[in-house]
């Protein structure tokens, strides 16, 4: 870093405290300069003209795992410090400047600052700079977050990841919870909004919605434009019982969609705020503060992250249960995902672990000490059930066809596979057992731990955690029957 006057740091610091005053009124930090012009191209999709919903009939399937493509551990740009509260406003400015920030603001749904900082700075050492401070808590760099991939509903008879886990008997019990129960589905948004080029996936007409928030556009309609967060929906909640597709779980729940996760078209369309897995944190507090009682997390990132921690810790002290994918890593070197992996330590998190129509984990699942449950998330890659399709988790989404084309109206039923697809019905199952009045999340987990069918070696094993979870004998063993 180049040596610089008294005058022009006192200048510096002048201007970072000028964002501080800023970031508390909201979140103005934008480091991109077509942050403006990009946030338009969002607003001018949805003042388009309303198109309708179009569904495709014909089961389709998601090509491959697609998180690939971005694979760096830590987004550029900023890094995320907690200050201790004795620092001032000045110190705090003075503590950024030091390290070469550029601005410093306070987001909101946060307890933590970010430090902007030159987009070809290793956001690795200045966090680590940061970190030498006495008044800093924790100063880390951000990890970049991925999507964990791939009744008389006519295409039910395809959902073998329902049948096999026993929901049929599990609704006899309790039929798809009530919408005084709401999740939150932290991910890459959901299509439930009728407006502009977007529109609601035809069979969540019958989904009940709340308020959400998307955190990449700082905005309040979080829409998804990839597909993952309206795939993950339907496993909870997608419209059952209305003749039409497919089945959810826990399908009377109010759904939050919150969009944390930046994907192909944010980046295409400079979305504003592509922030790593501090915006996981944010979101969650959001989705705790404003009534949720599960978050479902279908993502992960490859490196740890304070402020998630001590967001799920927050979750569950105001009784909010949160289910997250253990991970695809078991075919890409086994390496552990967060924030899954600090959910053994968290009673009322779990991580969730992907099985096949067979009941056994599925290959892509990873392996490792903090899986506590398994639930069906698919394998495309064989039809062990004979139905002459995949064995993938189907529910509805964008047409992938479409989607990649940037048209967001355009809907199909879609087998994807991944402990994205996982997560979701031991969301749902959790929303089932609140439902019957159990309001612990520590107590919720317990359950579902005792009563899971236990598959693979003999007892908990890092494959497969505690067992397959197990909706009608964990519903029935607590005594709740209605
Ligand atoms: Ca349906
Ligand atoms: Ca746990
Ligand atoms: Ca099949
Ligand atoms: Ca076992």
């Amino acid at each position: 870093m180049a040596e610089r006057s008294d005058r022009q740091k006192l200048r510096l610091v002048a201007a970072a405290l000028a964002a501080c005053a800023l970031g508390a009124a909201g979140f103005p930090l934008s480091r991109t300069a077509g942050a403006a012009a990009s946030q338009n191209i969002k607003q001018a999709m949805l003042n388009q003209l309303a198109r309708r919903a179009e569904v495709l009939n014909t089961p389709r399937v998601r090509r491959g795992l697609a998180d690939d493509a971005r694979r760096s551990v830590f987004v550029p740009g900023h890094v995320v410090v907690k200050f201790r509260a004795r620092a001032t406003e000045r110190d705090r400015a003075l503590m950024a400047y030091e390290i070469g920030g550029t601005a410093l603001v306070r987001p909101s749904y946060a307890d933590f600052h970010y430090v902007s900082i030159p987009l070809d700075e290793d956001p690795v050492e200045a966090a680590a700079r940061l970190r030498q401070e006495p008044d800093v808590v924790y100063a880390e760099p951000d990890a970049a977050v991925f999507p964990l991939y791939v009744p008389d509903d006519p295409a039910y008879k395809y959902q073998w990841h329902f049948q096999r886990i026993g929901m049929e008997q599990a609704w006899d019990i309790n039929p798809g919870a009530s919408t005084g129960i709401t999740v939150a589905v932290i991910d890459t948004g959901v299509a439930y909004l009728d407006k502009g080029a977007f529109a609601r996936a035809p069979d969540l007409s019958g989904t009940r919605f709340v308020a959400g928030y998307d955190f990449v556009w700082d905005d309040a309609e979080p829409i998804d434009f990839d597909g993952h967060g309206t795939h993950v929906t339907g496993t909870i909640a997608q419209t059952t019982g209305n003749g039409v597709g497919v089945a959810g779980m826990a399908f009377n729940v109010t759904i939050m969609p919150i969009k944390t996760l930046h994907t192909d078209w944010d980046e295409a369309w400079e979305a504003p705020y592509p922030y790593g897995s501090s915006t996981t944190a944010r979101g969650i507090r959001f989705a705790v503060d404003n009534g949720a009682k599960v978050i479902n997390m279908s993502l992960g990132a490859l490196a740890g992250n304070t402020a998630t921690l001590e967001a799920l810790q927050y979750a569950v002290s105001r009784g909010v249960f949160v289910s997250i994918s253990a991970g695809n890593e078991a075919l890409k070197g086994n390496s552990p995902s967060w924030p899954a992996a600090y959910a053994k330590n968290l009673n009322g998190v779990v991580a969730v672990a992907s099985l096949g129509y067979d009941l056994t984990r599925a290959p892509y699942s990873s392996i490792q000490d903090y899986v506590e449950l398994a639930a069906p998330g698919g394998h495309t890659g064989v039809d062990r059930n004979g139905d002459g399709y995949v064995d993938g988790v189907l529910q509805q989404t964008f047409d992938s066809t479409a989607q990649e084309a940037g048209i967001f109206n355009q809907f199909a039923y879609v087998f994807y596979q991944g402990t994205s697809m996982a997560a979701p019905h031991v969301s749902g199952l959790a929303a089932l057992l609140m439902d019957q009045g159990i309001t612990s999340p520590a107590a919720i987990e317990a359950a579902m731990k005792r009563f899971a069918t236990d598959i693979g070696a003999s007892g908990r094993d890092n494959e497969t955690g505690y067992g397959v979870i197990n909706p009608a004998r964990t519903l029935r063993g607590l005594g709740l029957r209605r």
